[in-house]
């Protein structure tokens, strides 16, 4: 059985937003046609408490987009987003939620970031969505959303791990692109055995 994971479409990361993808409100339309086609559609929210590790203001002397050395590793300082309650953190507008049967949230704990939809930074704290999939016979997941080479990254990179079949619609996702990142991204997605498809294909 096969399912939609839209990851983190949210105020924040489109245009105008704290943390904006560019461009990354332009695949709402396509996620709200392909939802149509899904009987089960899961999303994931970031979802952050003020003053979160992840952000460059709760560290002295640091800008947005430097790095940091966190407990678990090297992670990227962010623009404070996706504050819990907060109009940047809601979904957005225009993205048809109605048909959501389970709403992820990551990034609540104030010392970890989560990317990934399965896994926290620590790559060990779990967000249970393996054993909500795996309860329900789901063994297909086709990916959307934001960032292509954060977020969505990390949860394609970790569903294969944790043994799933995964689909990456390019039409559908776009990215922040630090440093060739988004390029990167698709590499590392495909090379742990990710496989691409269009929207068009899926609609058809
Ligand atoms: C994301 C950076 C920080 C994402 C979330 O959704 O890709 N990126 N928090
Ligand atoms: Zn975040």
């Amino acid at each position: 059985m096969k399912a939609l994971l839209i990851v983190d479409v949210q105020n924040d990361f489109c245009p105008g937003g704290a943390l904006e993808v560019p461009n990354g409100d332009t695949i709402v339309p396509v996620i709200n046609k392909l939802s149509k086609q899904f009987d089960v559609v899961i999303q994931t929210q970031d979802w952050h408490p003020q003053g979160h590790s992840s952000f460059a203001s709760s560290h002295e002397e640091k800008q947005p987009f430097e790095t940091t050395k966190m407990p678990y590793g090297e992670q990227v300082l962010w623009p404070d987003h996706c504050v819990q309650g907060s109009n940047g953190a809601n979904f957005h507008p225009d993205l048809d939620t109605d048909r959501s049967q389970l709403i992820i949230r990551k990034g609540f704990r104030k010392d970890i970031d989560s990317y990934s939809a399965f896994f926290e930074n620590d790559d060990a704290t779990t967000t249970g969505l393996t054993g909500y999939l795996r309860e329900r016979n789901i063994d297909t997941l086709y990916t959307v959303g934001l960032a292509t080479d954060f977020c969505v990254k990390w949860s394609v990179i970790d569903g294969l791990k944790e043994g799933f079949n995964l689909y990456v619609v390019e039409d559908a996702v776009k990215g922040i692109d630090i440093e060739g990142s988004v390029g990167q991204a698709w590499s590392e997605m495909t090379e742990a055995g990710a496989q691409k498809i269009t929207s068009q294909e899926l609609l058809t």
